[in-house]
Order: C-alpha cells, then sequence, then structure tokens
C-alpha cells in the first residue's frame, strides 16, 4: 500500500505564452501530471492540480519586438490559445492561471520583500551588454559570439553548445546582439543576486542526500552536477520593460528574472483557486503546525526545467521560511519527432490544437500513444507511423476488441443481462484470471507511485490480454449451445473484466472509461480504485447495453496518417527555403490552363519601373506583349531569342498602362531568386507544354 499524504499539491511546468502547444509539452510534463492526478482522484485523495501561462521573460519580449507589437498582445493570444487546447484535450487542471495577473505580481513582490528584508540578496552593480538600437539589456541567450575555449563562431552569452562550456557573455570573443545584429556595449547596471553558493551546504543535504534513491536519476543526476560544479551567485532581477517590477524604490526599470516569477506562478495560481472557492491556499504550500497535515509538493516539468525547480526555486522557498519544498520532481527528457527534435521556431512540432483538428474524438489515441513512448528515462520518438500500428494492433485489436466480444455475446445470449455465475469459486480458469488481474493491478498501482507511467499503462494493457486470453480459452461462442451455464460463467467474468478496465481506464484513458460505463450503464461514477480485484463490480441481473455495441476504437487508416507526414514534409521543405505544395486541383482544372513555348523576339526595361521587363513573344499563335517582373534577375538582352513556356490564356491585364498577355513562367529557387525555364532543344514556337 503506498504511503498517502494529507493532500497533495501537483503543478505543471507554466508553457511559456508564445507559441502553440506541441506534442513534446504534452509528453514532458502535462501528460504525466494528468494521469498522476487522475490516479490521486481515483484512490479519492485531495489534490490540487495547478498550471498557468508563463508570461514574462526576453523571449516574450524578443517575439513582441520581432512582429512589431507589445508583450501583453503576444501573452494573450497565446494564453488563450493554450488554456482552449488544454481544455479541448481534457488536461484536468484545477486552475489555469496566468503570470500577468495582479494577484502573480503581488506574490511574487511579496516573497521577494521577505528575502529582501532578510538581507538574503546580495546588491552588485555590473556590466552588461546593452543593445543600443533596440534600448535593450541583453540577456546572456541574445549575445552571440566567439567561444574563447574552441573557436566556435556561434556561442551564446551562457553557453557554448559546441564545446558545451558554460561562459558569461564578456567571455565572449567579437559580441553580437541577435536582435540589432549589432556589437553590444558594456553598460553598468545593478542587480540583485541570490548567493546559491551559500546555500550550496543545505542544498547538498537536503537534496544530494535526502533525495538520493528517490528522486529519479535523470533529475537527481543533473542536480549532482550543478552541484558538484559548485553554485554561483545568481542575479534575480533584470532591465526589461515587461515583466514583475522589482518592489524596491530605487529599482525603476528593473523587473523580477522570470525564473524568480515563474514557479511563483504556482502559487498564485493556488490563491487565486482558493479565492475562487472559498479555500484556505496555504494548506496546499505552507508547513503545517503537524507535519503530518502537510501537503504533497510534486512538479512536474520537462528535463531543461530541472535546476530551476530543483535547486533555485527551493532555495527561495528555503530562504523565505515556512514553506514546503518539493516532495518529487519526476522531470520527462524530451520527445523528438520523426527523427528530429521538435522545434517551435523551425515549426517542426505536432501541434495539438491541429491534431485535435485532424483527429476529431481521438484524445485517447494520443494519450495511450504519447504514455506508451513517453521520455521518462531517456529521450524518445513519436512517428505517425507507430501512431497508428500502436492504435489499430493495441487499442482496437486489444482492448477493444476484447470489450466488443464480451458485450456483443452478453446481448447475444442473455438479452444484455448480467448471467449469474455457476461454481464460480471453484471454477479455475476464472480464479486464475482474477488472480492474474490482481497482480497487474498491483503492478500498476506500484508503477503509478513511482510515475513510471509507461510501464503502469501497460500492465492495464495486459488486463485486456487476461481477458483476451480468458476468452479464447472459454470459447464462449461455441459452449454457448452445448454448456450455457458454463457459458453465462464466461461471461460474468468477462463482464467483471471489463468493468476493472474501466475503472483503470479512468487513469489513462478518461473518454475510454465513459464509454465503458456507458455499455455497462454504470451512470454516475460508481466504481473507485478500491473495488479492483472484486468479482462482483456487476451484480447478476445488471442491464448493460443491448444491441449493435458501438466500438471503442477504429483503425487509423493510411491515408490520415500519409497526409500528417505530407504536412511535416512541406515543413522541411520549407525549412529548407522550398516554397510548400499549394492545395489539390484536379486534372480537370489544369487542363483549363493552355501552355506553349514561346521564343522570345525583343525585351526591354519598362521604364521608371525597378522589377519590370517588357517582353514580345512569338507564341506560334501570335506575336504578342507580356510584362514580367524578372528585371532584378536578368539584363533584357540576355533572354532574346530565348525560348520559355508561356500561359497564354491568362486574362489580360494592364501593367503601368501597357496590355499584357499571358505569362512568361520562371523557377523561384531557395533564395528567391528566379532561373530561366527553357526546352533543352530549339522547339517550334507554339508547342503545348503538357
Ligand atoms: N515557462 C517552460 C519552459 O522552459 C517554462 C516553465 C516555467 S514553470 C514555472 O519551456
Ligand atoms: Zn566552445
Amino acid at each position: 500500500m503506498s504511503e498517502t499524504y494529507k493532500r497533495y499539491t501537483i503543478t505543471a511546468a507554466l508553457p511559456y505564452a508564445n507559441g502553440p502547444l506541441h506534442i513534446g509539452h504534452i509528453a514532458g510534463a502535462y501528460l504525466p501530471s494528468d494521469t498522476y492526478v487522475r490516479y490521486l482522484r481515483l484512490r479519492q485523495r485531495e489534490v490540487l492540480y495547478v498550471c498557468g501561462s508563463d508570461e514574462h521573460g526576453a523571449a516574450i519580449t524578443l517575439r513582441a519586438k520581432k512582429e512589431g507589437t507589445t508583450p501583453k498582445a503576444i501573452v494573450d493570444k497565446y494564453h488563450t490559445l493554450i488554456k482552449s487546447t488544454f481544455e479541448r484535450f481534457g488536461i484536468s487542471f484545477d486552475i489555469y492561471h496566468r503570470t500577468s495577473e495582479p494577484i502573480h505580481h503581488q506574490t511574487s513582490q511579496d516573497i521577494f520583500k521577505v528575502l529582501y528584508e532578510k538581507g538574503e540578496f546580495e546588491e552588485k552593480e555590473t556590466e552588461q551588454y546593452y543593445d543600443q538600437t533596440y534600448k535593450q539589456f541583453l540577456a546572456d541567450r541574445y549575445i552571440t559570439g566567439t567561444c574563447p575555449k574552441c573557436g566556435y563562431e556561434g556561442a551564446y552569452g551562457d553557453q557554448c553548445e559546441n564545446c558545451g562550456t558554460s561562459l558569461s557573455p564578456t567571455d565572449l570573443i567579437n559580441p553580437i546582439s541577435t536582435l540589432s545584429g549589432e556589437p553590444p556595449v558594456l553598460r553598468r547596471t545593478r542587480h540583485w543576486y541570490l548567493p546559491l553558493d551559500k546555500y550550496q551546504p543545505w542544498l547538498e543535504k537536503w537534496l544530494l542526500e535526502g533525495k538520493k534513491g528517490k528522486w529519479k536519476n535523470n533529475v537527481y543526476g543533473q542536480c549532482s552536477a550543478w552541484l558538484k560544479a559548485g553554485l554561483q551567485p545568481r542575479s534575480m532581477t533584470r532591465d526589461l520593460d515587461w515583466g514583475v517590477d522589482v518592489p524596491l524604490p530605487d529599482a525603476k526599470g528593473k523587473k523580477l528574472y522570470v525564473w524568480l516569477d515563474a514557479p511563483i506562478g504556482y502559487i498564485s495560481a493556488t490563491k487565486q483557486w482558493a479565492l475562487d472557492h472559498g479555500k484556505d491556499w496555504e494548506l496546499y504550500w505552507k508547513t503545517q503546525p503537524n507535519p503530518a497535515d502537510n501537503s504533497r509538493l510534486i512538479h512536474f516539468i520537462g528535463k531543461d526545467n530541472i535546476v530551476f525547480h530543483c535547486i533555485i526555486f527551493p532555495t527561495i522557498l528555503h530562504a523565505h521560511g515556512g514553506f514546503l519544498l518539493p516532495d518529487d520532481v519526476p522531470a520527462n527528457e524530451f520527445l523528438n519527432l520523426e527523427g528530429d527534435k521538435i522545434s517551435t521556431s523551425r515549426n517542426w512540432a505536432v501541434w495539438l490544437h491541429e491534431y485535435l483538428d485532424d483527429f476529431p474524438n481521438r484524445r485517447d489515441e494520443l494519450r495511450y500513444t504519447l504514455t506508451a513512448i513517453a521520455p521518462e528515462t531517456k529521450d524518445s520518438e513519436f512517428t505517425w507511423k507507430d501512431f497508428q500500428a500502436r492504435n489499430n494492433n493495441e487499442l482496437v485489436k486489444i482492448l477493444g476488441n476484447f470489450v466488443n466480444r464480451v458485450v456483443v455475446l452478453t446481448s447475444k445470449y442473455t438479452e444484455g443481462v448480467v448471467p449469474q455465475p455457476a461454481k464460480l469459486a471453484t471454477n479455475h480458469a476464472a480464479i486464475n484470471a482474477f488472480a492474474q488481474i490482481r497482480t497487474h493491478i498491483h503492478q500498476i498501482e506500484e508503477s503509478l507511485e513511482n510515475f513510471r507511467f509507461r510501464e503502469a499503462q501497460a500492465e492495464f494493457m495486459n488486463i485486456a490480454r487476461v481477458g483476451n486470453g480468458y476468452l479464447t480459452e472459454q470459447e464462449p461462442w461455441k459452449s454457448w449451445k452445448t454448456e450455457p451455464e458454463a457459458t453465462k460463467t464466461t461471461l460474468y467474468v468477462g463482464l467483471q473484466i471489463i468493468a476493472m478496465l474501466g475503472v483503470v481506464a479512468k487513469i489513462f484513458l478518461p473518454d475510454t472509461a465513459n464509454k465503458i460505463f456507458g455499455l455497462l450503464q454504470l451512470d454516475g461514477d460508481p466504481l473507485k480504485w478500491d473495488d479492483l480485484g472484486r468479482e462482483d463490480l456487476l451484480q447478476p441481473g445488471h442491464q448493460i447495453f443491448k444491441g449493435k455495441a458501438p466500438l471503442l476504437f477504429t483503425n487509423i487508416e493510411d491515408a490520415e496518417i500519409e497526409q500528417q507526414l505530407a504536412k511535416l514534409e512541406a515543413t522541411k521543405q520549407q525549412n529548407a527555403g522550398v516554397e510548400p505544395p499549394k492545395p489539390e486541383i484536379t486534372f480537370e482544372d489544369f487542363g483549363k490552363m493552355d501552355i506553349r513555348i514561346g521564343t522570345i523576339l525583343e525585351a526591354a526595361r519598362v521604364p521608371k519601373t525597378e522589377k519590370l521587363l517588357q517582353f514580345k513573344v512569338d507564341t506560334g499563335l501570335d506575336q504578342r506583349t507580356i510584362i514580367s517582373g524578372v528585371a532584378e534577375y536578368f539584363e533584357p538582352e540576355e533572354l532574346v531569342g530565348k525560348q520559355v513556356p508561356v500561359l497564354i490564356n491568362l486574362k489580360p491585364r494592364k501593367i503601368r498602362g501597357v496590355l499584357s498577355q499571358g505569362m512568361i513562367l520562371f523557377a523561384e529557387d531557395q533564395d528567391g531568386r528566379l532561373k530561366l525555364i527553357s526546352p533543352t532543344v530549339q522547339t517550334g514556337a507554339g508547342a503545348a507544354v503538357n
């Protein structure tokens, strides 16, 4: 039996409100946390599950500048999209908040002030790089230059990705601002530093000793490496025009470092939830007089957030005093996509809102696959073929098939009434099936308690495999004629197994659980975790679905997968500078175009224009004038005599007062430069191009 706590405070990393959600986000933090919370709720434990948009930081101000808009416009757009996408996918937060809310600013400032008044910060004046064009101090990632260690020219201000050396911006040779592309200047500025080095001994005790053997190896290992390298003071304020104001009279224009305020976003979200529901937020974040009443704080994050959640945020809470510290931080590694890293900037992703549009009513199919391939201990890979295979070969064939066979046979043989079993206590096949299932349930519990969701879900599927094995062995479709009583026992056992699958499905596949309870006509939410393993969840005489039972799952067809692969291929081409394909047309559409080989007889610049050339073209049918925007790429004289494809039935139109009758076709390369298309052999003017 797992250790139970008075209550649970479960947080999921606050997604930056500067882009949509993709499957990497979901596999990394949100699906694991939602799965775990659904399990806790199924065990009737008191749980608070909080998240919200992370709306500050240089990345958002940068995007706003690049798009010529404001940070507020950026975060409003993406907060709305992210929040609605989580809701559409069924991530069951108790609150999805946002850090631009006043209650968050106030909470962050209160915590900062306590640390300030306790003298926890070291105030230092340093020289920092400043972009004179953007009139902005530069965060480390917005400075690139040559690495002093290995000479790599694309090193960032905080790290050289080529040799891995940790850097400071002033270490870079020939630094350049990524905002303006110009060399930045050094300016003096004052900031407040958290002396992480001062907390090294405490962290070594609380974390290295206290969490050894408890936290996942990938998490513990990263923290231990950071501590072994020796912690340095870290600035908790920035020169930015967007974020939480530093609550000090002499700190005008300074904002809190985003990684100071963002984790406090969990606390402000809890405060808002407590206000909305008349609850006491401190029960979920403060240490209680009786430690047995403490909530269990667990942070679900991706591996790039480990240091902030395991070292910096706990140090802030510890320095403040009175706050709970994270009991566990089961961070996942990264999910890759079709052989490449998921990348928002390169649009190399499966965007969750697009998945929900393209695959309506298939939320559980994505949940199932992302849990089955979850990057729990190392990076893992999503491929569309694997997604299809898991749905068609596992959900359809194993889980869906088992449930459908039992429901169909019960409807057929007993009018959908749960039959009275005969001599169950001596029925070895039934005893064996139930015993196996209890073992799987025990394994599921142990796996879930230790955040091993892949393993837990595989054990869930093993329950369906036990059911299929039992049916195959009993063959009720054959025995009904000769041994109806024994067959009724088989159906009774099968129905109990379906009920247990429904209970466990609530954790992994919530929509499927609802479908199963619909088939069993168990309205409401009657069954709980502790009911599992019983052999009488469904009483004889209970009426289940009768008639043509709807299938739990249907196959995903090749065409649907090909469509997704084509989308990614288009992205790949776009990233390579190749225009993505236009929407599909019919052969009839193409037939409407009349393209001929024409010979250019004359060519000249159109006066007072930079881009236009005027041609006289022999189309084989006539000689006509055509204007083209190609002056940047060709000298007129180099085109005279050339043969080119001409779209001759394009509606004539006036360009700079000249009637242009048709279009000469050119190729546009990856750099957007136009290239001549010409038949490889001299061809009679008027030859049709098909
Ligand atoms: N906004 C997510 C990220 O680094 C970051 C998490 C904050 S959790 C407090 O992608
Ligand atoms: Zn280097």
